[in-house]
């Protein structure tokens, strides 16, 4: 019934951890373009005007209606004059010149191919650039280059990888985490975080939490058969820390960016064929998969649980919020109170939307 209130633009928050945005975007024009434009930022390591574009992106997605006019925009707040622009050439023109001029530049269009694989990130995609290289056939090719294990790995099961993963997947996959953690704990919960919790149908990746109520006895259990590549972090955390305040910190869990090899009959893998003799040809039955397994201490899951169900916009406003505007340090372990100089304890991420004094958003609603 609530749902029945009029819209008014400037009563829209500026931090989408007090929207509710979930997947019908009917902004979808917009939103794409300052995606592109964001993502051309970050690769140029522009964190100001990348994150100006995602935060406009996220309010875009919010609206429950389209865009047609500049007139809808007006009042509502991460609108600067860089991404008004932009709007306003969609709106008259039906595509942004700003956009499509990033998708045809060069440096673009290289940086979006090396950061496709698995273990490359923009670094590494600047080194590759500087060198001269400018297309993954070219990498592969120059036979100087030392790839990481985690990259070689990434070009090995390239084609599985870049190839979404879908729902269906996740259940398979989620089935057969589910067996294997219970053979090593038996009483251990393990919960399907990132886009997949968030309602998405399909995704880049699988992100697991796992966590042991009782005892700690979690060391062994990352290290098992069903892994194709596997590298392990082991869990930095120390008690008692202070959340960190970056934005975009990683965190200190023992975890594993994974690549699992899920078996699946009667999948079409003709393209791992082509050079073998068709007739005598091994038909490929399984499917590269990439897959994030997080170990959390009991303690801790409520903050992991929130922390990496993302979506990464929301996780980063919820930050931003708790610094701003309620003097607290949040991140995936703990919330940190700066003024009373105590740690917040939660055992459910309902607890911690009310320790911010936050109205709580379901996992469907935080697709910011
Ligand atoms: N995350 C985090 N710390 C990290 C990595 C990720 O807190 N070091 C969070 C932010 C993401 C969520 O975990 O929202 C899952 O990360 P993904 O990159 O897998 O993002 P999604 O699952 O949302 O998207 P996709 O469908 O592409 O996998
Ligand atoms: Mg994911």
């Amino acid at each position: 019934e609530s749902e029945a209130l009029p819209f008014i633009a400037s009563k829209v928050s500026q931090y989408s951890c007090q929207r509710k945005t979930t997947l019908n975007n009917c902004n979808k024009k917009f939103t794409d373009a300052f995606e592109i434009m964001a993502e051309n930022y970050e690769f140029k390591e522009n964190e100001i005007f990348s994150l100006e574009f995602l935060r406009a992106a996220s309010v875009l997605k919010f609206l429950p209606f389209p865009v047609i006019r500049m007139k809808d925009i007006q009042g509502l707040p991460c609108m600067g004059d860089r991404v008004k622009d932009v709007i306003e050439e969609i709106i008259e023109e039906g595509e942004s010149s700003r956009a499509k001029e990033v998708l045809n530049d060069e440096r673009y269009k290289s940086f979006k191919q090396f950061t496709s694989v698995f273990g490359v990130g923009v670094k590494t995609s600047e080194k590759w650039y500087r060198m001269g290289l400018r297309t993954l056939e070219e990498v592969k090719a120059d036979k100087t280059l030392k790839l990481s294990k985690m990259q070689k790995a990434g070009f090995l099961y390239y084609e599985d990888l870049v190839s979404c993963v879908s729902k269906a997947e996740a259940d398979a996959v989620s089935l057969i985490v589910r067996n294997t953690v219970c053979t090593f704990l038996p009483d251990a919960l393990v919960t399907i975080t990132g886009g997949f919790r968030r309602g998405k149908k399909t995704g880049h990746d699988i992100d697991f939490l796992i966590t042991n109520p009782g005892p700690r006895e979690d060391d062994e259990l990352l290290q098992k058969g069903l892994l194709l590549y596997c590298d392990v972090i082991e869990s930095t955390f120390l008690k008692e820390q202070i959340p960190s305040r970056k934005v975009d910190a990683m965190d200190n869990f023992q975890k594993c960016f994974a690549i699992l090899k899920l078996c699946q009959p009667g999948v079409d893998n003709s393209s791992y064929n082509t050079s073998k003799n068709t007739d005598m040809a091994e038909v490929k039955d399984w499917k590269a998969i990439r897959v994030d397994l997080v170990i959390t201490p009991f303690e801790q899951y409520a903050y992991a649980l929130l922390g990496w169900t993302g979506s990464r916009q929301f996780g980063r406003d919820l930050r931003r919020y708790a610094n701003h505007e309620k003097k607290m340090i949040l991140d995936n372990h703990a919330l940190y109170d700066r003024e009373k100089r105590i740690f917040l304890k939660a055992g459910s991420e309902e607890e911690i939307f009310a320790h911010l004094g936050l109205d709580y958003v379901e996992p469907w609603e935080r697709n910011a």
